[in-house]
């Protein structure tokens, strides 16, 4: 029997294999034994048509590809790295890697290659949540685990649809309901996880940040606050009480979008409980405020102290399977490695850990300041490795555009029929998820080995070691020499230590990871509310929603969001062609409000087309009341969808507004 760690979503079930089939692993402490559809299902993602299989070059005249030796690639990705400025080389890397394969990257990228381009598009996912958790905590630190649902008594999802984004997560909270623990939702959508909450309010997309105000002003008028924590363990109140005394709660009530009554019921539930977890994913990070969002909802639990006790606190649900490893080891642009900075100090260290002098002092660009600079000719080779950035990035139009002025494009992926595929010039195959072993951090601080179950594919390698090939061949060979991932573990290991007050403690975790035991990194972490801050109080920051986002006008007056569906992981290359996956929601559809669609006359089923700014698309309609009137939802297994989404960014995080594109809808 192998033990090994689902590769879909950030919950991280861990798993047994025996031979034959997938379930779920009862001693594992994050699942205890459950697994959602995805995960039991995982095992046919690796003998299907669509796998990519050897390495394939461009053929330069009509488009097409022809096979090509390693050698000759590896050859080639070495020629190109080499005659390029490091500035005008990128990386773009993936959540969904393993960290040894994130860490090999980052290290030749940032460590050999002089170019802190390296960013992954976690960007577009959790960025948001980690500058703001930096700024409040001076750390990128989830202070919430799973287990903590155990003591809680009211979890507030805000814009997280944990039925089908975190299953078994949801499993767990639906468990805990029976116990007693309330939930409320806070979704323009009525998802299925609305559907089974205490509380649904559908406030309108956006009006985050005046809902999450609006209870903070409550809290102080009711004199609620916890003074006596707010003194020891926060900063700035004073001028966070200029801030709400300034601001008026009926226009922050009237933005929402929810009647006064629904206000109170909340409030009502917020007094009634004592131990309160609030939990957020895509609805607050994918905004041009996602950070302000962030810090809006963070905001309630330092008022109230309600945090880092069992069964309290701020809990960013992480999507992918390792977007935290990512994190951890350095992966967005904006880091060097193992949580530090770019700062003269941090350099220097991780230059002595790696033996090189060729790190540059600058943060590198990110996700889509790659696209804009490749739109100016700026960026001669990008290296995409376990993402679809075409299929992902907003406004795919202009990322296509950009794309063709990029002269060489390496593309690292598992499967054949991605949507960059077209883009690239070249093309490598990976060995994916049960070919290969390693590590991943899962959304609350659990590292886990996933291990290999069948034999590997000929010419398929695991990402860590196309990136050592290539740094092999440019002469960095004594510092990228590692036989198999538990070595690059070891040194990654090693390197922790370096991380500020060695917060990142997983050299204290070795023996547990490499055998089948989870491993949970920062447990020491906040101990006595100390946070990581110079004067170790967290920082209460004001914020008010600017309303940056697209507006909607009388030719585009829909907003339009997007989102997941249970069975399906994204673009579809490991999900789309799984029969069993495809019978609980189609992969494409538009969700139209009952009352919008009457007054178009537009049926169910019936194909409509949807416009932005940037796009159309044609997709068959499905009328429903779960949705607020004047939005619509287009489920991100359409790979088209970015045709439509706009490309306003999050100042500090650079995360895209995905959520709210002006959209017009037209009956065919
Ligand atoms: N089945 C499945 N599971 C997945 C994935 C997958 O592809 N398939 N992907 C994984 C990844 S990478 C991620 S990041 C997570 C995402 O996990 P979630 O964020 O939970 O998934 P989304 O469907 O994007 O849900 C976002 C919700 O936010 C709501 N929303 C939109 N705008 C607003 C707003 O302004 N305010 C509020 N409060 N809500 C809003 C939407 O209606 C939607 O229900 O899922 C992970 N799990
Ligand atoms: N409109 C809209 N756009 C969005 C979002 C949204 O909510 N709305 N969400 C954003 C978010 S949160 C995310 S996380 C992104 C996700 O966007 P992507 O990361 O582009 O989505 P995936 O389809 O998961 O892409 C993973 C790729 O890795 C490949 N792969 C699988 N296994 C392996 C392997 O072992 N090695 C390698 N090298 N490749 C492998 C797969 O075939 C696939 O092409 O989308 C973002 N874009
Ligand atoms: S909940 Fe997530 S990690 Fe668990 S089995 Fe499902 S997809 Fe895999
Ligand atoms: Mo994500």
């Amino acid at each position: 029997m192998i033990k090994s760690v689902c590769g879909y979503c950030g919950v991280g079930c861990g798993i047994e294999f025996d031979t034959k089939k997938l379930v779920g692993d009862i001693a594992y402490p994050t699942n205890e034994g459950l697994v959602c559809s995805k995960g039991v299902s995982e095992l046919h993602t690796i003998e299907t048509p669509t796998r990519l299989l050897r390495p394939h070059l461009r053929r330069g005249t009509d488009g097409g590809f022809d096979p090509v030796e390693w050698e000759r690639a590896v050859d080639l990705v070495a020629e190109k790295l080499r005659s390029a400025d490091p500035s005008r080389i990128g990386f773009y890397l993936s959540g969904q890697l393993l960290t040894e394969d994130y860490y090999v990257a980052n290290k030749l990228g940032k460590g050999f290659l002089g170019t802190n381009n390296v960013d992954t598009n976690s960007r577009m996912c959790m960025s948001s949540a980690v500058v703001a958790y930096k700024k409040v905590f001076g750390v990128d630190y989830v202070p919430v685990r799973m287990e903590d649902l155990k003591a809680c008594d009211l979890l507030i999802l805000a814009g997280a649809n944990t039925a089908e984004a975190h299953v078994v997560f949801h499993n767990k909270i639906k468990k805990e309901k029976k116990r007693g623990l309330k939930v409320v939702v806070i979704d323009p959508r009525r998802t299925e996880t609305a559907e089974q909450a205490d509380l649904h309010l559908p406030i309108r997309p956006g009006s985050d940040i005046d809902f999450f105000t609006l209870i903070s002003a409550r809290l102080i008028d009711d004199g609620k606050v916890d003074t006596a924590f707010v003194e020891a363990h926060v900063d700035g109140y004073e001028k966070y009480l200029r801030g709400i005394r300034k601001t008026a709660r009926t226009k922050l009530l009237k933005r929402c979008g929810i009647t006064a009554e629904e206000f109170e019921a909340f409030m009502t539930l917020f007094y009634e409980n004592e131990n309160i977890i609030s939990a957020w994913t895509m609805g607050l990070n994918q905004s041009v405020q996602g950070v302000d969002k962030n810090l809006a909802l963070i905001n309630l639990h330092l008022l109230t102290g309600k945090i880092n006790r069992p069964g309290n606190g701020p809990f960013s649900l992480t999507g992918q399977p390792n977007a935290m490893g990512g994190r951890e080891v350095g992966g967005l642009s904006t880091m060097l490695a193992v949580h530090l900075d770019f700062d003269p100090e941090s350099i220097r260290k991780v230059s002595k850990f790696w033996e090189t002098d060729r790190i540059a002092p600058e943060p590198g660009l990110t996700a889509f300041e790659m696209i804009e600079a490749a739109e100016r000719g700026r960026l001669d080779v990008l290296i995409i490795c376990h993402t679809d950035p075409v299929y992902h990035l907003p406004n795919r139009s202009r990322v296509e555009a950009a794309m063709q002025k990029i002269p060489f494009i390496v593309e690292i992926n598992a499967y054949d029929n991605s949507e960059t595929r077209n883009f690239a010039h070249l093309r490598l195959p990976a060995a994916p998820w049960g070919e290969k072993e390693g590590t991943q951090t899962n959304m609350d601080r659990t590292v886990t080995r996933q291990e290999r179950l069948t034999r590997r594919s000929i010419d398929c390698k695991p990402d860590w070691e196309i990136f050592c090939l290539i740094a092999r061949r440019l002469g960095f060979g004594d510092a990228f020499g590692f036989q198999n991932a538990a070595e690059i573990y070891e040194e990654y290991r090693r390197m922790t230590r370096l991380s500020r007050d060695g917060h990142l403690d997983m050299y204290d975790g070795g023996a547990e990871i490499l055998t089948d035991r989870a491993f949970i990194w920062g447990k020491r972490l906040f101990h006595d509310h100390r946070y990581h801050t110079p004067d170790g109080k967290a920082r209460l920051i004001f914020v008010e929603n600017e309303r940056k986002s697209e507006a909607t006008s009388l030719e585009y007056p829909f907003i339009l969001l997007t989102g997941r569906t249970r069975d399906q992981w994204h673009s579809g290359t490991k999900t789309a062609f799984v029969d069993k996956l495809l019978k609980h929601k189609p992969v494409s559809f538009i969700e139209i409000n009952t009352e919008d669609a009457h007054a178009l006359g537009i049926c169910e089923g019936e194909p409509v087309e949807v416009s932005t700014r940037r796009g159309t698309l044609v997709l068959p309609a499905r009328v429903t009341d779960t949705i607020r009137e004047k939005t619509l939802f287009i489920p991100v297994s359409e790979r088209r969808v970015n045709y439509l989404t706009n490309d306003l960014l999050d100042p500090l995080s650079k995360e895209a507004d995905y959520n709210h594109s002006a959209a017009a809808l037209r009956k065919l």
